[in-house]
């Protein structure tokens, strides 16, 4: 080995460190935070209430036109989630006070759906045309 070659390999691994760096989220991030991103809005929100049967989300039934967005909003101190029984649409779990990722409603019909976690708690979503 002479100086020349560790000076090579040194190098090499210089690139190979910064093209992983520039993959990875964080290590680039400037030293402020960055604002949190707003999430995009949804054309109608339903707010989980808490476990109450079929009073659980609010307006419930709630009617959306195909192509819009729904996002619930958990206003309950418990996590839920708000899940279609056919699985067209799953908002995963939601802590409280947070609100799902809009979903855009692509299907007209009627769709029940339920919290994932307390099976009582029951919706109904109906997409028209
Ligand atoms: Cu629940």
């Amino acid at each position: 080995m002479n100086s020349r070659m560790t000076l090579t390999i040194g190098g090499l691994l210089l690139v190979a460190a910064a093209l992983g760096g520039c993959g990875s989220n964080g290590s680039m991030s400037p030293a402020s935070p960055t604002p949190t991103p707003t999430p995009a809005a949804s054309d109608v929100v339903i707010t989980i209430v808490g476990m109450n049967g079929g009073l659980s989300y609010s307006p419930n039934p709630a009617t959306v036109k195909v192509g819009q967005t729904v996002a619930w909003k958990n206003a309950d101190s418990l996590a839920h989630t708000a899940t279609a029984d056919a699985g067209t649409f799953n908002t995963s779990t939601l802590a409280a006070g947070a609100t799902s990722s809009p979903i855009t409603m692509t299907t007209a019909g009627t769709f029940p759906y339920h919290c994932a976690i307390h099976s009582a708690m029951t919706g109904t979503l109906t997409v028209t045309q």
